[in-house]
């Protein structure tokens, strides 16, 4: 099929970048901040790539008004960050430290008179140290103390943030911290992670009530999932079956309850020699169930599986780094494969398309809840010319392909708002460090110099047109 001559999204649409905050701010010991189980993670020898740690990270809690002006520059028209609990919450009980909230007051001003929509996230995984302490996530207290700490967010910056996010990608927060264990807390306890999902369901649930409670009615209470596409090998029914499973692990595990009211009976079955999952009480799922006004989905790869008998030789295979510990509880029996086709400096295939069977499936599964693509990007080891400039033709090539069927997706009646580019520049990238780059724009780790790679004026070109412009044009 030939592409069409121009590409147009609709006036409203939003061109955004996401960052969060352990991944950027740095700052860890300012201000009253204290430690959360990232910082605790990444000062664990062996844990993350090179013993790399977020203690000064992009230095963004300095920098923020300089990140600004560069996402103003470049012409986008909306930003979505997370607020660090352990700044606003150090010990995740109690009053909010003013330090705190001020520093995320600043920044949302500092947005707002450069024409910037903020888009808040309250959790992107860094959970006071001391709550895991308690036992972290599968702890009910733990859901019950975060919506503590979201309404003393809203109160403070409900005049004037109007996108809020509760939980990013619940599903690494259960499965990679407790179950395989490669991202903070790092334990590899599968049950535990069963226990950690519903809890974070219950956070999702309890926080959209809290919110309610404080935010002005114009506010729009959202999540955001990494949504996995889920593929079978084969339409064999054994391929299916095992495609199932590892889909209600991924999805339904979270969407049933917050969009269904129950937990899928498949994955119930599936799961039952890991956990009788009686911590999940009558009222619970009442409490998790609430309307969303946005649903965010976050995509990079899809995920390729079959039975065992079908499994491919050598190591797993399911592109969630290498411990030898499942993320995928009770699914010894599923294969991984790796899918075809070119990949990231992930290893994460390429596959535009996943994005669309992405949103489509939502768009089905939440009818009339507007969607927000609120990550996807690619890392790349870019190439820095002696002139300065930094050259990544991949990663525009990587924008124009997905902006391309999310615009498909807008066609086919889709109800897509906004697209954020992962990431607006290069970060601490969780247990590979400083060694993967996401950004559009460069950060020289010397000096921490800010430059904006050719995918970051391409991308604003794209947002201030509301075209997609060629992959060559800059
Ligand atoms: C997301 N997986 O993380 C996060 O929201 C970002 O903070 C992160 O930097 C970005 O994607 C790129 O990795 C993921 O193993 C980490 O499936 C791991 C997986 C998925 C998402």
């Amino acid at each position: 099929m030939p592409e069409p001559m121009t590409v147009s999204f609709p006036p409203a649409f939003l061109w955004g970048a996401a960052t969060s905050a352990y991944q950027i701010e740095g700052a860890v010991r300012e201000d009253g901040r204290t430690p959360s189980i990232w910082d605790t993670f990444s000062h664990t020898p062996g844990r993350t790539a090179g013993g790399d740690t977020g203690d000064v990270a992009v230095d963004h809690y300095h920098r923020y008004r300089d990140d600004v002006a560069l996402m103003a520059e470049l012409g986008l028209n909306a930003y979505r960050f997370s607020v660090s609990w352990p700044r606003v919450q150090p010990t995740g009980r109690g009053p909010a430290v003013q330090v705190g909230l001020d520093f995320y007051r600043r920044l949302v001003d500092e947005l707002l008179s450069h024409g910037i929509k903020p888009a808040l996230t309250l959790y992107h995984w860094d959970l006071p140290q001391e709550l895991e302490d308690a036992g972290g996530w599968p702890e009910r207290d733990t859901a019950l103390r975060f919506a503590e700490y979201a309404q003393l967010v809203g109160e403070a910056l409900g005049d004037r943030v109007e996108q809020w996010t509760t939980l990013n990608e619940p599903w690494c927060s259960a499965f990679l911290g407790y179950s395989s264990g490669v991202h903070a807390p790092g334990r590899t306890e599968p049950q535990a992670a069963l226990r950690a999902a519903h809890h974070l369901n219950l956070a999702h649930g309890l926080a959209m009530q809290a919110l309610r409670s404080v935010l002005p009615a114009r506010a729009s209470v959202a999540v955001s999932l990494n949504s996995q596409v889920i593929r079978p090998l084969s339409q064999d029914p054994a391929d299916l079956a095992a495609a199932q499973r590892i889909d209600d692990l991924a999805n339904g595990v979270f969407h049933g309850p917050m969009l269904q009211g129950a937990y899928p009976a498949t994955l119930l079955e599936a799961t039952s020699s890991v956990t009788d999952w009686s911590f999940v009480l009558d009222k619970d799922l009442a409490d998790i169930k609430q309307p969303l006004d946005a649903l965010g989905l976050n995509y990079y790869t899809p995920v390729l599986v079959s039975s065992p008998e079908r499994a491919p030789e050598g190591p797993r295979a399911d592109g969630h780094g290498t411990s030898e510990h499942s993320p995928w509880p009770g699914s010894d029996d599923v294969a991984f494969h790796q899918t075809p086709g070119d990949r990231t400096e992930m290893g994460w295939t390429i596959d535009p398309d996943g994005l669309h069977e992405l949103i489509m499936r939502y768009s089905r599964l939440a009818p009339g809840v507007p969607l927000y693509v609120t990550e996807n990007g690619a890392a790349y080891p870019d190439k820095v010319d002696g002139d300065g400039r930094v050259h990544d033709p991949e990663r525009i090539a990587y924008l124009h392909a997905h902006l391309a069927t999310v615009h498909r997706a807008l066609a086919d009646g889709a109800d897509v708002r906004g697209y954020y580019l992962w990431s607006l520049m290069d970060n601490f990238e969780w247990a590979y460090g400083y060694a993967k780059r996401f950004g559009a724009i460069y950060v020289d780790y010397e000096t921490l110099e800010r430059t904006p790679k050719s995918s970051a004026h391409w991308y604003g070109k794209a947002a201030r047109s509301g075209q997609l412009p060629p992959v060559d044009a800059l």
